[in-house]
């Protein structure tokens, strides 16, 4: 089954396809990357609604073995393919991972991504005040929980990986680098995660 083929549904510039092409990436797993834009007028198409019944990006396949969802996603490719371990074993360490991949989920990819970067990136569109405050406060708060190298554990994990996938683009907002830098672990790991071989194969198109 390892050797089946694999394809993951999306785009390069989606948080959540990056998740799963750095999750591959780190596996070391061949993939075919199906081109998917959810963005596009009417919609991703019908086809995709199939493989992805509430119509967001990304989707995956081995073989005949489909799923949607980032966590089912990258989940399974931990289990199915050899290659570094990017879950951490110790409890304490596996449950701050956890924690970390849902603090992206529910308020690192809003408040970095949708709040800031996608408004300043937009024509006539403003950050506004609040957006900054939000950003700053989920900054702070993931400053305070990572750990000294890494964001979970002793080694790059599915943390780093969902936290790099929005940082990414917070980074590149006008304000981006001096709220980070006000977090001297954090700024670490960013220079870290920036010239990391995962990252630097899955670069979004503004970081080319
Ligand atoms: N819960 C989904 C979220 C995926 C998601 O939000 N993808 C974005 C792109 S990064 C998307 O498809 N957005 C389109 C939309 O919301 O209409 C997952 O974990 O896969």
């Amino acid at each position: 089954m390892q050797d089946a083929p694999v394809h993951l549904y999306g785009a390069t510039y989606s948080v959540y396809v990056r998740i799963c092409r750095m999750a591959l990436a780190a596996k070391g797993v061949d993939y075919q990357l199906m081109p998917v834009d959810v963005f596009a007028d009417g919609g991703p198409g019908h086809d995709h609604l199939e493989r992805q019944p509430f119509g967001k990006i990304p989707a995956f396949e081995h073989g005949d073995f489909a799923l949607f969802e980032t966590d089912a996603i990258v989940s399974y490719v931990e289990r199915a393919f050899d290659g570094p371990p990017l879950e951490c074993r110790n409890a304490a360490h596996h449950t701050r991972m956890r924690q970390l991949m849902r603090i992206v989920d529910n308020y690192a990819y809003p408040a970095l991504v949708w709040k800031c970067y996608v408004p300043e990136t937009a024509e006539d569109r403003e950050v506004a005040a609040e957006s900054w405050d939000a950003a700053a406060k989920v900054l702070a708060v993931v400053a305070c929980l990572m750990g000294p190298s890494w964001m979970a554990g002793p080694a790059l994990s599915l943390a780093d990986i969902y936290m790099w996938a929005a940082l990414a683009y917070f980074r590149r907002t006008e304000r981006g680098p001096e709220l980070i830098a006000a977090h001297a672990g954090l700024a670490a790991w960013c220079d870290r995660m920036a010239e990391h071989p995962v990252s630097v194969a899955t670069g979004y198109e503004v970081e080319m």
